[in-house]
């Protein structure tokens, strides 16, 4: 039997782990609406296909992007920025379905942070080889809100650094379901995925996914 979102917070209890203040994994967390999530990132990416986007510096992501919300994450020659605009249709991005919304809200709360309002969901999409190197997340107007990241389809593992890029990094596999919830202390934290090996899941076939939500405004 699957539990909805609403119903299981005692069981997700068992699965909770606290990575330092702050930072929660919520292992399994979106399991129960997987097939909800996969509905409405088809209807996104017909909308907002996924793209390579081109860094400051001249290089091609190895992950493809896309956003649904208000705002969308993008990157070109000219920077990192939010813009309420995909440039790619010159038209405002998907909006956040419900079901987006609801999992990245009920994640907040496990995690400590009530009244989540994400204005973004950035969607990530890695092929074997595909890799983020150590960063911060900053481009955002402010650093009170949480971010929310889910985890879908083939696992990777996440380098989880301290506050300088220079500070060691912990290694945690991250499989299909698992969601994470970094703010307070952690939000400022490096961060980044190393190369996913190649896989097969039957929702995303060879790629992971990762939904990324945050406040950006
Ligand atoms: C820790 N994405 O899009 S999400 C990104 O799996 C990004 O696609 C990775 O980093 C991915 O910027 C990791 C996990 C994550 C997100 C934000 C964080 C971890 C974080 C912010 C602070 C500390
Ligand atoms: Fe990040």
């Amino acid at each position: 039997m699957t539990l909805s979102l609403f119903e299981d917070a005692a069981l997700y209890q068992a699965r909770r782990e606290e990575l330092c203040p702050g930072a929660t994994l919520l292992r399994g967390f979106a399991a129960p609406n997987e097939a909800a999530i996969f509905e409405a990132l088809a209807c996104i990416v017909t909308q907002a296909p996924f793209r390579h986007l081109i860094t400051p510096g001249g290089f091609r992501m190895s992950v493809a992007m896309t956003n649904c919300g208000s705002y969308g994450w993008v990157s070109d020659r000219a920077g990192y920025r939010y813009d309420a605009i995909d440039p790619e249709s010159n038209k405002p991005w998907p909006r956040m379905p419900d079901v987006f919304l609801n999992l990245a809200q009920a994640a907040a709360a496990n995690g400590g942070f009530d009244d989540f309002e994400p204005d973004v969901c950035l969607v990530n999409r890695y092929e074997a080889g595909a890799r983020l190197s150590l960063h911060q997340d900053k481009n955002e107007r402010g650093f009170s809100a949480p971010i929310v990241s889910v985890s879908l389809g083939i696992p990777a593992v996440f380098l989880w650094g301290g506050s300088r890029r220079e500070d060691k990094a912990v290694r945690i596999p991250l499989t299909h379901g698992d969601v994470m919830v970094w703010g307070g202390p952690a939000r400022l934290r490096y961060h980044g995925i190393l190369p996913v090996k190649e896989g097969y899941h039957p929702l995303s076939g060879v790629h992971r996914i990762n939904l990324t939500f945050r406040k950006a405004i």
